[in-house]
């Protein structure tokens, strides 16, 4: 069990108060807060080791490159991944996935290949699969749902064929909270002799996690909704298949040799990070791994199920109240999106901000999941380690102003 007493003296954020009341941040989903101990790492950095990486000689250039290296070391470990090499820095998961479209999509795929994604997926795993079909000519296919808003596998499974190349689907929706069974999907995919990518977006942050366990291929995800800085994602490819596949930026660092007629290619995974890298926060980025290892993940989905849990009872108690997504939050992570009747999800977010509650209201980066559900926009409340169960008592509070205002 987490002591979330504890950890929350390790948020130096979480202690103000926003519009007369205590700050109870519940979007999470969007990005997280950071430990004393990622934003210390930061300063640390700055302070003691700055310097350029994999170019100096100097002893600045050395410490920055070993602490830069030794959290590719950590995203290892902790996604399971058996080498460290096949993890590759970006600026975010959707730079992550951009990679893959371009890198190996490019270079792999023809004319009538098709890619099979859902009608969950967030934006940055549709919109490079649809500029992807632009450039050559491929077609994408949409799996459906369920009504509880599981993906609906039968679709699924019917959408896969011959002339499918990859599958590339989100692990846990940021709107639904549902969880896919990715372990079954990448065996579909694999027999079609395809390729599966995974958006572990919001999953990797909040889940027991083995990229072995998914069968995944490809793995997309954010430092920043896992307790570490913005500006730093991980893509992660299995055995060789980065090796196989073509740059995506040129420049500094990601060459072997550059003639007139020419250049050749550093190896994986310097080839795809060209140029100066965001050092400082990979580094910090580290010092999150660090922390959510020290809480261990079992713990943290723990507590989030007891949470989610919780919200859901709250919630459903609520008259006009209607939560989307998998009734069972053993199906579900820490996302939990509604609607009241009669109050617009933006006015939702707005009096629940002037009760100083966080949470977000919109489309979520998911407007063909949006249409599907037949909304412009939800409100939604996701959790992290530190968020308690009175949180959830001021945001229902919240709401019931919300709904007597609208009354
Ligand atoms: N979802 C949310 O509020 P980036 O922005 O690249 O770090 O992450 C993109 C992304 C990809 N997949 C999923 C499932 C996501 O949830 C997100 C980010 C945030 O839901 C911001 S829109």
């Amino acid at each position: 069990m987490l002591d979330v007493a504890r950890i929350r003296e390790d948020f130096p954020i979480l202690h103000q108060e926003v519009n007369g009341h205590p700050l109870v941040y519940l979007d999470n989903a969007a990005t997280t807060q950071k430990p004393r101990q990622v934003i210390n790492a930061l300063v640390r950095y700055y302070e003691t080791n700055n310097a350029n990486i994999h170019r100096g000689i100097h002893t600045l250039a050395q410490r920055a490159t070993e602490e830069y290296e030794d959290t590719r070391r950590k995203v290892a470990r902790f996604i399971g991944a058996p080498n460290a090499n096949d993890i590759v820095f970006t600026r975010n998961a959707t730079e992550a996935i951009n990679l893959v479209a371009h890198a190996w999509g490019d270079q792999n795929l023809v004319e009538g290949d098709e890619v099979v994604i859902s009608i969950m997926e967030h934006h940055s795993n549709i919109v490079p699969w649809q500029l992807l079909a632009q450039r050559k000519g491929i077609r994408l296919r949409f799996a459906g749902l369920t009504p509880d808003g599981r993906l609906d596998m039968d679709c699924l499974r019917g959408l896969i064929g011959p002339k499918t190349r990859l599958v590339s689907l989100v692990h846990m929706s940021n709107v639904l909270g549902t969880i896919n069974p990715v372990a079954e999907i990448a065996g579909m995919t694999h027999a079609a002799g395809a390729l599966f990518l995974l958006d572990g977006a919001q999953s990797v942050p909040h889940l027991p996690f083995s990229v072995d366990e998914t069968g995944a291929d490809f793995l997309a995800f954010s430092s920043h909704k896992m307790l570490g800085p913005t500006g730093v994602g991980v893509l992660w490819g299995r055995d060789g298949l980065l090796q196989q596949m073509g740059p995506f930026l040129g420049g500094g660092d990601m060459i072997a040799t550059v003639r007139e007629e020419g250049s050749t290619w550093a190896d994986v995974p310097h080839k795809f990070e060209a140029g100066t890298p965001n050092i400082a926060d990979v580094i910090a980025f580290g010092a999150a791994i660090d922390y959510l290892e020290s809480l261990t993940m079992p713990a943290v989905r723990e507590h989030e199920i007891a949470l989610t849990s919780l919200a859901m009872d709250r919630l459903e108690a609520i008259p006009g109240l209607t939560i989307h997504g998998p009734r069972d939050p053993l199906a579900r992570g820490g996302v939990v999106s509604f609607e009241v009747d009669r109050v617009h999800p933006h006015d939702m977010a707005t009096i629940a901000d002037s009760h100083g509650v966080a949470i977000r209201a919109g489309h979520h980066c998911a407007q063909l999941l949006m249409r599907h559900l037949g909304v412009p926009a939800t409100s939604r409340a996701s959790f992290s380690v530190y968020n308690e169960p009175g949180e959830i008592d001021a945001l229902v509070e919240a709401i019931e102003h919300a709904k007597q205002v609208f009354a």
